[in-house]
Parts: C-alpha cells; sequence; structure tokens
C-alpha cells in the first residue's frame, strides 16, 4: 500500500526543507568539523571532507559547497539497497534555486505543442492523477570521474554520485494526455526552479523523445522512500527517468514544453555527450570520434563490505556482498574473481525491487594461500551486457562501468 502524500502533509512540514539553506549561500568554506574521507584515488587529491552542515542530510562527502556537490558515503550502500534520503547524493549546476519552494504558489506548467496548456497546482498533482511507485537508481553520468587516469575536469566524485529509492508520483504520461500532445511533437523538454546566475548561462534544461515520455513510467515523483523529497534532491517535484542518467532527472520541476522540433537548448544539444565507442572508451589525444548524449545506465557492481587494503584471514570461510544495478534492464548474474579476473564464481542474487534498482549479491570465499588479492565484481544484466574489464576513459569522464578491483592480502 502506498503511503499518502497530502497537501496538508507537504504543506505543514516543507519548513523542514528550508532547515538551515538561509546560510548555504553564505558558505564559502565548510565551516565544520573536518573528518576526511579517503576516496582511494590516484592521480591527484583523493580525500574530501565528511559535512553533515546541509539541510536534511546526514555526513556526506563534500566536492563542493556552492552549488552543492554532495556524494553518498560509500559504506551507506552496505546497509541495504535503498540510500536513506538523507545520504542520498546531491548535485545542481547553478547555485540559484529556492530554499523555501512556496507550494501555495507553487504551479506546474505544461505547454507548447499541446492542444490545451495545463498550469497544475500541487493538490492537483497530488490528487487528479494515477499513482505510481518504482524502485530506481539515479546515477551521475560523472559518477566514478575521479577514477578516470589521466584525471579529467569536471566534478571529481568517487562512487557515490548514485543513489537508489522507492519513488512515488504520477506518470508523465498522464500529464501529458491530459493536456492533449498535438500531432508531430517530437521532444518533451522539462525545466525546475533553479536559475541562472549569469544572465549569458543557459538555463538548466534537459529533453526526452516524445514516445520515451508516455512509456508510463517516466514519472513526476513527490515521494522518495515514503517521504516528501529533500529539498536539495528537488522537492517538491521530481521528474523521474528510470534507467536513464540522473542528468535527465530534472528537480524542483516546474516547467514541460512539449516540442515539434529537436531541442537547441544547450544541455540538450551540445552537454552531456560521450564518444559514440563501445563503453565510450577513447584513448587521451584521440579525436576521431562522434560524440553522442548519454542517455541509458550501464550495469555496474560494487563489494560493500571489504574495502582496499583490507587483511583476510587464510583459508577462513568469508563474506562477500555488495550491490549491482543493470542499468537500463535488471541484473541477471553477479560473479565474483579472487583472482584478478582469471575466474569467475557465481554469486546470490538478494531480493529483485524491480529492473531499475539495486539488487544485493553475496557469497562466501575463501583465500587459499598468504598474499595479494585482486578481488573483481562483475554484473551481467539480462540483456547480456557485462561489465568490460579495461579501464574507461573519455575527455568528460562518463559513464564508466569498468569491472571494480579491490586489493586485499590474506595473512
Ligand atoms: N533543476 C535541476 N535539476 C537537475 C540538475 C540541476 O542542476 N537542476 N542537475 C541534474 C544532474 S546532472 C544530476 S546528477 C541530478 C542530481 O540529483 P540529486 O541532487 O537529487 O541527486 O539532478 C539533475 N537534475
Ligand atoms: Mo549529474
Amino acid at each position: 500500500m502506498a503511503k499518502e502524500y497530502t497537501f496538508h502533509d507537504m504543506t505543514r512540514r516543507r519548513l523542514l526543507g528550508a532547515a538551515g539553506m538561509g546560510g548555504l549561500s553564505l558558505l564559502t568554506a565548510p565551516a565544520f568539523a573536518q573528518r576526511m574521507i579517503d576516496l582511494h584515488a590516484t592521480g591527484g587529491p583523493g580525500t574530501r571532507p565528511l559535512t553533515d552542515d546541509f539541510p536534511q542530510k546526514r555526513a556526506m562527502v563534500l566536492q563542493r559547497t556552492s552549488p552543492p556537490w554532495l556524494e553518498t558515503p560509500f559504506d551507506t550502500f552496505d546497509k541495504g539497497v535503498f540510500t536513506p534520503n538523507d545520504q542520498h547524493f546531491v548535485s545542481w549546476h547553478w547555485a540559484d534555486f529556492p530554499s523555501e519552494p512556496d507550494l501555495d504558489s507553487y504551479r506546474l506548467t505544461v505547454r507548447g505543442h499541446v492542444n490545451q496548456p495545463l498550469s497544475l497546482t500541487i493538490h492537483e498533482i497530488l490528487n487528479d492523477f494515477p499513482r505510481i511507485e518504482l524502485a530506481a537508481v539515479a546515477q551521475c553520468a560523472g559518477n566514478s570521474r575521479i577514477y578516470m587516469q589521466p584525471r579529467v575536469a569536471g566534478a571529481q566524485w568517487a562512487n557515490g554520485s548514485m543513489s537508489n529509492a522507492l519513488w512515488t508520483g504520477i506518470p508523465l504520461k498522464a500529464v501529458l494526455d491530459r493536456a492533449g500532445v498535438k500531432a508531430g511533437a517530437l521532444q518533451v523538454r522539462f525545466g525546475g526552479m533553479d536559475k541562472v546566475i549569469l544572465p549569458e548561462s543557459p538555463a538548466f534544461l534537459k529533453s526526452i523523445d516524445i514516445d520515451h515520455a508516455r512509456d508510463g513510467e517516466v514519472m513526476l515523483a513527490f515521494g522518495m522512500n515514503g517521504e516528501q523529497l529533500p529539498l536539495l534532491n528537488g522537492f517538491p517535484l521530481k521528474l523521474v527517468v528510470p534507467g536513464w542518467c540522473a542528468v535527465y532527472w530534472i528537480k524542483m520541476l516546474s516547467d514541460i514544453e512539449v516540442l515539434d522540433q529537436p531541442d537547441t537548448n544547450y544541455w540538450t544539444a551540445r552537454g552531456y555527450r560521450l564518444p559514440n565507442t563501445p563503453f565510450g572508451n577513447v584513448k587521451p589525444g584521440d579525436s576521431n570520434f562522434k560524440l553522442i548524449p548519454v542517455t541509458r545506465n550501464v550495469p555496474r557492481s560494487f563489494i560493500t563490505n571489504i574495502r582496499s587494503g583490507d587483511t583476510i584471514k587464510t583459508g577462513a570461510p568469508t563474506e562477500a556482498r555488495g550491490i549491482a544495478f543493470g542499468g537500463d534492464c535488471g541484473v541477471a548474474k553477479v560473479d565474483l574473481s579472487l583472482d584478478g579476473g582469471k575466474n569467475w564464481l557465481p554469486t546470490q542474487l538478494g531480493k529483485d525491487e524491480g529492473k531499475y534498482s539495486f539488487r544485493q549479491w553475496q557469497t562466501r570465499f575463501a583465500l587459499p594461500a598468504r598474499g595479494d588479492y585482486d578481488l573483481m565484481i562483475r554484473c551481467t544484466n539480462t540483456k547480456g551486457e557485462a561489465q568490460p574489464a579495461f579501464p574507461i576513459w573519455n575527455p568528460a569522464g562518463y559513464m564508466s562501468n569498468t569491472i571494480e578491483t579491490t586489493h586485499v592480502s590474506a595473512a
């Protein structure tokens, strides 16, 4: 039974989202205790402070203060497949967004190539449409960028610009149907309540194709793990595009425009592009490749209970566990290697929370003799796509899904 989200609920609790935000724009440097976290990254600075200075967030890895880039601490992923709301990662392009969105004046506009433009109140969004619920991983296209060698420009995310949640909302299709999409519609463009800082900067907008927008799964979400959205994750409404990179998941969603021409806005037409090569992989210095937009997620898997540098007792039965996701389809299998990828052992998959969700895996192993070992974990999705063994590199640092290696020693 889906939790009831009522207008009253959201109004009464909206102030939660504002706590502490007044001071956020004034923060230039973290003013809190400097507990540092080691991201195990080479080729540049590899540590970051942990911060609990942001509203509705517990300790997060601080990548940048304003606009906030906050990473989910990796040990969170060992505790379950759903990332708690107060540890769901945060990323914004522009620092100018409301610290207390006013629900009374909030409107979601639906306009463009439609028969009947709409201006929906939060009350109408909550009450006038069917509800849907699904689990889906939100992952920044630049997740794990810090591990690309040589390093590339952009947020130096380790593996924590991804999070999984159970999303509750209404199908985008239902809203588009109410507006009545005209024949000849090509794309749907989404914008939020955030504003550019410099007038010449392009507003952050993203578009998806009309058929994708009407697939019944793309969702306007107001609920996240049974709660309202945290402010920094897009309160009061967030576009959820299951299986696609989080860059499409517009936060503080306020505008939906149906286009009868391809979107020419910077962020759709030019930004967020990767090489049109297998796994988006190229060599530094290469330039003979085409760029294509980042779109769907690709399979990934992680060991969450063992970290590089750990020592394991020789011969002792040892538990390995972690998470995996298939990308834009489910997880078919997750395999573990104890010998740097020569041999692979099957693992047991945990509960299936839906094909876009994290899935837990676990197994037991023993390291036969003293020495150093490279543990590797590999996800194969239900389309038969497996993670590659070679390191992926591209100039923007997008869509890395190389098999993860954990260096341990048996003693
Ligand atoms: N309105 C708005 N939505 C946005 C963005 C933004 O800058 N503004 N950034 C996008 C990117 S690149 C990412 S990775 C996700 C981050 O979502 P989160 O902060 O809820 O984790 O939001 C996406 N939606
Ligand atoms: Mo992102």
